[in-house]
Parts: C-alpha cells; sequence; structure tokens
C-alpha cells in the first residue's frame, strides 16, 4: 500500500490540502487560536453549528487511500494484541456476542465535511479492549486497516464511550466502501483517526504515529479547536 500511482495521488492532493491550509492559518492567525470545546452535550457541545471550517453534507462521501478490501462478515476477524494480558481474536458472531451500544453522533472529515446526526451501532472498543486486558503499561493504541491504514490513539480517547467499532450506521449494516464490516469511529476527533475495515487493534505501551499523523496531521485532531494539522 501507499506506493502505487493511485495511492500517491491521493497522498498528494492531500498534502496539497495541508499546504493550503497552512498558508491561509500564516496569513490569518486567528484561525489556529484553539478554541474552548464548550460544555453542551458529547459532541456537539450544545451549539448548534459545526466545529470551525466545517461544512454540513447531506450525502456521505467516500474518503481512503483508494484500495478497498472486500471483506465478508464470514472472513472478517479482528486481531487484539500487543500491550494486552491476553491477545484475541475475534470473529464477527463474536463481536456481536459482545455488549453492543448505539451512539449517536457527528463525523467531521478533516477535508471540511461534516454529516451530522448519524446513528452508529457497534461495540465500544473500551468493551474490546477489556476483553483482552489492557497491560499496565498500555498508553496508546494502533488501530489498522485491512487496507494497510494505520491511525494512532492516546487511550484517554480510545476508551471513551463513544469510541465504536461500528457494524452498523442508521440502522443498515454498514456498507462496504464506509468500512464494512466493521470500522472505528471517533466521534470527538476528526474521522481519520476512525480506521476502516478494521482489523487489527495494537496496542502500545508508546505513542506510534499511524498513516496521516506521520504526514504531517495533527496527533490530537480535535475538531473543536481546529486542530488539523502539526
Ligand atoms: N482503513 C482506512 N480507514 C480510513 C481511511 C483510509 O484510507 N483507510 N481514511 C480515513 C479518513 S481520512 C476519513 S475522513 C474517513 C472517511 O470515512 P468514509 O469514507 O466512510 O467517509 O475514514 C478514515 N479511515
Ligand atoms: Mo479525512
Amino acid at each position: 500500500m501507499a506506493d502505487d500511482e493511485q495511492t500517491r495521488r491521493i497522498v498528494a492532493a492531500r498534502l496539497a490540502l495541508r499546504e493550503r491550509w497552512q498558508a491561509k492559518v500564516k496569513a490569518t492567525p486567528g484561525v489556529a487560536d484553539a478554541r474552548p470545546l464548550g460544555s453542551g452535550p458529547t459532541n456537539r457541545h450544545g451549539m448548534p453549528q459545526v466545529p470551525p471550517g466545517q461544512t454540513v453534507t447531506t450525502k456521505w462521501p467516500v474518503l481512503d487511500l483508494g484500495e478497498r478490501p472486500q471483506v465478508s462478515t464470514a472472513s472478517w476477524r479482528l486481531t487484539v494484541d500487543g500491550a494486552v494480558r491476553t491477545s484475541l481474536e475475534l470473529d464477527f458472531p463474536g463481536l456481536l456476542k459482545l455488549p453492543q451500544v448505539q451512539v449517536s453522533a457527528d463525523f467531521h472529515c478533516v477535508t471540511t465535511w461534516s454529516l451530522l446526526d448519524s446513528r452508529w451501532g457497534g461495540v465500544s472498543l473500551a468493551t474490546v479492549a477489556a476483553a483482552a486486558g489492557l497491560a499496565e503499561d498500555a498508553t496508546h493504541v494502533l488501530t489498522h486497516g485491512l487496507d494497510g491504514y494505520t491511525t494512532n490513539l492516546s487511550l484517554d480517547e480510545a476508551l471513551k464511550d463513544d469510541v465504536l467499532l461500528v457494524h452498523t450506521w442508521n440502522g443498515q449494516p454498514l456498507p462496504y466502501e464506509h468500512g464494512g464490516p466493521v470500522r472505528v469511529i471517533t466521534p470527538q476527533l476528526y474521522a481519520w483517526k476512525g480506521a476502516k475495515w478494521i482489523g487489527r487493534l495494537e496496542f502500545l505501551t508508546q505513542d506510534v504515529l499511524g498513516f496521516w499523523e506521520e504526514r504531517g496531521y495533527s496527533n490530537t485532531a480535535h475538531p473543536w479547536r481546529d486542530d488539523r494539522y502539526s
């Protein structure tokens, strides 16, 4: 992955977007100011509007590196390993046996679109982490998509209630182009922090940057702080 022509073009376009954003921040220093998070409900923070620089979309765009692994519910496996007490391999029926949760949340892509009010169904990442048992010195998790994509999370973020392994979107099976059968969502962070086609949760005792984080995207990725790039 990341060395074929299509992926190279996608990465170049996304890095060009970063350069334009940085030029804009330089020209208008106010845009770079950290903003208070607000105090409303999780995710929307009680504010009707989207985070700074975001525009509402009604059609859910598809964004990835151009390589879309076709994974069926029958073939899907999740490996949970690294800084855990017991490494696990979970199949789709196994995922459905864990406690199921529903989260209503918005989805903010760093390329400036926001999809509001999705109803996500799945299992809390924290539930899966608890099933494996985290090592005492675990601090981060690197999540791996089956397309080779990676993104990293601190455990503070990864273990939040609304960080899910999602298999259902608005009552329907998660479409494969959006990472089905199972992806991660991180409603309080930009959407790149949620790996589509999740195949591995690698718990870590130190931070390791993921695909976009290595390429200059913010390691913290808070939409309400306009925290896009590092
Ligand atoms: N496996 C994988 N997950 C990924 C990506 C990817 O390229 N591969 N792209 C990320 C980015 S940048 C975004 S904005 C969201 C887009 O999800 P969507 O295609 O369902 O809108 O997925 C994220 N997760
Ligand atoms: Mo994105």
